[in-house]
Parts: C-alpha cells; sequence; structure tokens
C-alpha cells in the first residue's frame, strides 16, 4: 500500500485539517512530517471547533494511529497543553499518538532566540510565529539538536544545561535581554509528563504499515510557497513543506508515495511579510478577510487576502506532482459579482509571464487577471458536483484546465457535512 500525501499549495491555512479530518476514516495511520507548533490546523464537527497544532488531524477517530515524524520540531510545553486540551473527548492518546524519537525538541531557549532574530532583523522582519521553528531546524542541521529520544536519557538535564549556555551567548551577542531560565519550570515539568506517551522509531513503524498494507496519510503543514528551498525565501518557515518532505520527515521511500492532495483556497490568504502579488487592499480584500473569517490559528493574527494566483498554483502543482486538487472556501466567494483569477505576471522588463521569478518582489510589475462571473448564491445544502451553480463549475473547470489536474473536492463550509467530493 501506498502513502498517500496531502500539502497545502498556497502559504498556509488552506484548511489542511478539515480535509484530513474527512478523509481520516479511510486511514489506519495518520503522519505529520515536518513543522511543529506553527501550525494550526482547525478542525469543525458536531458543532465543536477545535486546533491542533503538532498532533495529527487523525487523533479524533479512534481507530487511527497517529504518527508525529522526526522532521517536526516540537514543543514539549505547547505539546502537554494540546495533549490536555483533548481530554474532554475521551480519546485514548496513549495508545493512538506515536512520537518519533528523531522528531527534535524546540527548548525554551529557542523561542527567545526565535524572536531576537526577528528583532535584529529590523523592517526586514519575516513575520515567524515566534514558536521557535528556525532556531530549532538550525540546531538540528547545525548538529546541535536534542531529540525526543534523548529525554529519557539519565543525563537529559545536563544536556540540556550545555545547550542552554551556547544559547545564552547567542542571546546575549543578539543583545536580546531575556531570562531563559522563566520558562524552565514548565519545560521540565512538560517534559516529565511527555515521558507516559509512545516514543518511537517511526520509519520503521510507518514502514510495517506499509509492509502491511496499512492505508497512509501524510498531512502536511503551512504550505510549498512557504517550502525552505522553493517557497518566497527568505519569507518562508524553515521546513521542507512539499511533497519531498514526506519522504525526509517520516522514513518514506519515494516509489511508496500515492496520491498527492494538493489543497488550495478558492482565492488565496498569507500571514506574516512577504511577497503577495495578487493582495489586494480595497473592499474585495476586507470581504474575503471578513467572510473567509481569516485570522491565523496559532497567533491569531490577521490574514492578507487576495484573488488566486495560478503562476504560483501551476508551480506548487509542479515541484509536487500534485495528482488530485482540492478547493477549499468556496463559499467565501459567494457574494461576489465578478470574480478575478491571476493568469500571468506581468513583468518590470514588460514581459508576460506565468512562470514564478526569482524575486517576486523586485521583479513582478503587476499581475494580469481573468475576470469570472460570480455565482451570486449559497452553496448549502449542495451536494454533489453536478448540484453546484454552473459558475462554480466554470471556475472549477477552468483551474482544472491550466493546472492539468483534477479538482476532486469542493468545501464549502468549515464543517465536515458541508463538503462536496467526487466518488
Ligand atoms: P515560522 O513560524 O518561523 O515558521 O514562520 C515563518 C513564515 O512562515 C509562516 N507561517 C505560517 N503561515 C500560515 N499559517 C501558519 N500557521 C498558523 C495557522 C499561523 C498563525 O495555521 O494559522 O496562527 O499565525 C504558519 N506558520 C508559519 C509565517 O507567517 C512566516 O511568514
Ligand atoms: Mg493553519
Amino acid at each position: 500500500m501506498s502513502v498517500n500525501i496531502l500539502l497545502g499549495l498556497q502559504w498556509g491555512d488552506e484548511g489542511k485539517g478539515k480535509v484530513v479530518d474527512f478523509l481520516a476514516p479511510q486511514y489506519n495511520v495518520v503522519a505529520r512530517f515536518q513543522g511543529g507548533p506553527n501550525a494550526g490546523h482547525t478542525l469543525e464537527f458536531d458543532g465543536i471547533k477545535h486546533v491542533l497544532h503538532q498532533i495529527p488531524s487523525g487523533i479524533f477517530r479512534a481507530e487511527t494511529k497517529n504518527i508525529i515524524g522526526n522532521g517536526l520540531v516540537l514543543d514539549p510545553i505547547v505539546l502537554k497543553k494540546e495533549i490536555e486540551a483533548l481530554a474532554k473527548y475521551n480519546l485514548d492518546l496513549k495508545n493512538n499518538l506515536f512520537i518519533s524519537k528523531k522528531a527534535h525538541i524546540i527548548l525554551p531557549a529557542h523561542k527567545l532566540l526565535d524572536a531576537a532574530y526577528e528583532q535584529a532583523k529590523g523592517d526586514k522582519k519575516i513575520g515567524s510565529t515566534l514558536r521557535g521553528i528556525g532556531p530549532t531546524y538550525q540546531d538540528k542541521t547545525g548538529r546541535n539538536g536534542l531529540r525526543i529520544g534523548d529525554l529519557v536519557s539519565d543525563n537529559f538535564e545536563e544536556k540540556y544545561r550545555e545547550h542552554l549556555a551556547r544559547h545564552v551567548k547567542l542571546l546575549e551577542f543578539l543583545e536580546y535581554e531575556c531570562d531563559p531560565s522563566e520558562m524552565e519550570k514548565e519545560f521540565f515539568e512538560a517534559v516529565e509528563y511527555l515521558k507516559q506517551f509512545t516514543f518511537v522509531d517511526s520509519e520503521y513503524m510507518i514502514n510495517a504499515s506499509i509492509e502491511a498494507n496499512e492505508p497512509i496519510l501524510a498531512e502536511g503543514a503551512q504550505g510549498s510557497l512557504l517550502d525552505i528551498d522553493f517557497g518566497s525565501y527568505p519569507f518562508v518557515t524553515s521546513s521542507h513543506t512539499m511533497v519531498a518532505g514526506a519522504c525526509t520527515g517520516l522514513g518514506v521511500a519515494p516509489k511508496h508515495i500515492g496520491e498527492v492532495y494538493g489543497i488550495f483556497k478558492a482565492y488565496c490568504t498569507r500571514v506574516g511579510s512577504g511577497p503577495f502579488p495578487t493582495e489586494l487592499f480595497d473592499e474585495d480584500g476586507k470581504q474575503l478577510a471578513k467572510v473567509g473569517n481569516e485570522f491565523g490559528a496559532t497567533t491569531g493574527r490577521p490574514r492578507r487576502c487576495g484573488w488566486l494566483d495560478l503562476p504560483a498554483l501551476k508551480y506548487t502543482v509542479m515541484i509536487n506532482g500534485v495528482t488530485q486538487l482540492l478547493m477549499m472556501k468556496a463559499d467565501v466567494l459567494n457574494d461576489f459579482d465578478e470574480i478575478k483569477v491571476c493568469t500571468h505576471y506581468k513583468l518590470k522588463s514588460g514581459e508576460l509571464t506565468d512562470q514564478l521569478p526569482y524575486d517576486l518582489t523586485e521583479e513582478v510589475a503587476e499581475p494580469v487577471y481573468k475576470t469570472f462571473k460570480g455565482w451570486n448564491q449559497s452553496l448549502e445544502g449542495i451536494t454533489t458536483f453536478d448540484a453546484l451553480p454552473a459558475a462554480v463549475l466554470e471556475y472549477v473547470a477552468y483551474i482544472e484546465e491550466e493546472t492539468g489536474v483534477p479538482i476532486t473536492l469542493v468545501s464549502t463550509g468549515p464543517d465536515r457535512k458541508q463538503t462536496i467530493h467526487k466518488g
């Protein structure tokens, strides 16, 4: 059995949490492969709204094994809170949550370093969620990190102090005034708390599941345009948010990859700094933000909004080998008389292109739009593609033709039930 991968094709917040939850019944295993507490996956069902950060979105299905892969960076303090917030649902986390021993630990000082680096950037801030993601991945690739497997070693505290000494020097160098010991008590309490859960060699676990023909879903966080290599660098996150990240973040060979579900919003949003060619500053932008309730699920920050960007979508479809497209939040466009899609960029050189230039900010003069007639009606109660208004179908068909990939799911609201799926 192969591993199907679900990932965001824009700047995150495409609605991945909802889709994984919707697809989860088909899978025995749901695994996260990158990112950490910077992610916010919102699930809504039976009138409950729940946000997950580091725990895979299959957690609400009792029969699903949920794996936190080696590619993540984990904050014990946040994870403890996340687990405690799930207590009211009577889930059996000791039996269906598995944490890779090779996942790296976000230490209290990593969060301070995140803030220190951002402060040092002045007006070039990348708009980090300040969850310690960058500094922890930096320590990982710099071969200085601490991993979940280290938590159970007798000298964990000693190792912690060695890292702290190095981080304190860095903080001093960055002239960032803080007291890293402030979070220490909470950190060590969380570390003790986590020891009751199952730490695994997740690469063996997942390959055993492949061998046993169990259906597996790998759940991406953030989006491909925030990928450390292919995103709008340096305004990116520090992990591989693209399909290859699932191979390195779980220990799955490329030959085992099956379907690649690419999730995108019917428009675009971005939180944090960085180029966003189709960003709207007018009433349309305000309407998208308001109707779409566009606020970060982790930090509550308002998201920037704009029209769908096809050059960017085609790019992320390409680098991920997307086999099915899933279009989210179509209902947010319900009340627009006209809907626009950016088909090309006009470059400052005067040239038209449908490819992503090296530097969007420096090279793009303006987006070139194609205008569609809006559907001007509610999509409430529609359960099949055939029943969708003609204008929605036209929009869907155009995106399919441009990307060369079928749209197999259209979401018309946050609830599990508001999902139109092609069989
Ligand atoms: P970081 O935290 O250092 O990895 O941030 C680097 C850039 O990546 C962006 N980023 C995100 N963009 C959208 N959604 C994210 N997750 C949360 C959510 C965001 C929130 O799901 O709602 O609540 O604010 C996420 N995480 C990282 C970030 O904005 C920086 O541009
Ligand atoms: Mg999110």
